[in-house]
């Protein structure tokens, strides 16, 4: 086991910053159910996983419910129903769901199929799998009663033919048109609940993390990918220790981001192993950003990938590489978004 001392000798991290925010062995308590998401339009998402939460359900019940939301929302072009094509003009849908026990199921390039975040909970409890692929995805799910439906909007259909005029491929522009948006926004306090202009919604991968009031902790992250992605091309949202990681002893993480990078440094199972060795779920998120940024030199500042976490006692925290990320939390106490601290 590592010690203390040659971990924080090994992550880089400040040993004043561990001891002022350690989460573990300190004093906080444990104040009841949270859900964090990625991305303040998703303060729709959470409010559907807080009517679970709430009632005292289950945090994978909650997170499921949740992610349904931006799935079935057409205006969301980066998620389900009026998520943007891959280039050759067809939604392919990633998901995957952790629960507190371990267990775990995905499905990526996915067609046809409105909520997979669904489908990737029956892949965890009624297979013995943990991944399913296209055309296999796609049959298990009509072997559940899946019905197929069209997931390509006339909206994103227009941005797809649009976009052929040039093809070129910049897997930055729906975050970026993202981080404009919301940019524009945020002198307005009130339109940072509900009242997101349509433009808004038109936001990102979603993943969320949640701990239950028994203290369980799950996760579900869902995505139609990269816009206009290649055939076949797979980010890190379906990837168990990329895209989303729950160790109920410990803590949960997700993101969103250039899938690429993410699943190079791992990002949240990195971030759970942080917060494992005593780094509060800010400080586990912005390891998971330094490795980023260490990969990635000089681009690096062109390269988004945001984090959020929770840890054991529903402390949470997120960070980011680039500016603008922000993250939806709901607690008995808040139901707010907050802006995130990045690296540059
Ligand atoms: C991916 N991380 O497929 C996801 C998607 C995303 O902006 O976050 N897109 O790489």
């Amino acid at each position: 086991m590592l010690d203390r001392r040659k971990f924080i000798q090994l992550t880089g991290l400040s040993t004043a910053l561990l001891s002022s925010q350690s989460c573990l062995g300190a004093d906080s308590q444990f104040e009841g159910p949270v859900v964090l998401s990625t991305w303040s339009p998703n303060m729709k998402a959470n409010k559907a996983a807080w009517e679970v939460l709430s009632k005292g359900g289950r945090a994978l019940d909650a997170v499921e419910a949740g992610v349904m939301i931006p799935e079935a929302d057409p205006t969301d072009t980066s998620v389900g129903y009026g998520g943007l094509p891959d280039r050759d003009g067809r939604v392919t849908v990633d998901a995957c769901v952790m629960d507190e026990k371990g267990q775990c199921g995905s499905v990526m390039g996915l067609e046809d199929i409105l909520h997979p975040v669904k489908v990737a909970r029956l892949v965890m409890e009624q297979t013995p799998h943990v991944q399913f692929v296209g055309e296999g995805a796609l049959q298990f799910a009509l072997s559940k009663g899946f019905e197929r439906m069209n997931l390509l909007t006339p909206e994103a259909e227009k941005a797809w033919k649009e976009w052929l005029k040039t093809s070129k491929y910049d897997p930055m522009r729906t975050m970026k048109d993202l981080e404009e948006k919301i940019e524009r926004e945020k002198n307005n306090d009130e339109a940072m609940l509900y009242n997101w202009p349509s433009e808004v919604l038109n936001h990102d991968t979603i993943g969320m993390i949640a701990i239950d009031a028994k203290g369980n902790l799950s996760g579900a992250c869902s995505t139609s990918g990269m816009a206009f992605k290649m055939r076949g091309r797979v980010g890190d949202s379906p990837i168990i220790g990329a895209g989303l990681f729950v160790d109920n002893e410990v803590g949960a993480a997700t993101c969103t981001g250039i899938g690429e990078e993410i699943v190079k440094v791992c990002g949240a199972h990195t971030i759970v192993e942080m917060m494992r060795h005593g780094a509060s779920p800010e400080e586990a998120c912005k390891e998971a950003v330094r490795r980023i940024v260490k990969n990635n030199g000089d681009k690096a500042k062109n390269v988004q990938g945001g984090f959020i976490a929770i840890n054991k006692k529903g402390e949470f925290g997120g960070f980011s590489v680039m500016k603008k990320f922000s993250m939806a939390v709901r607690n008995n106490k808040m139901e707010q978004a907050l802006d995130v601290k990045s690296w540059f």
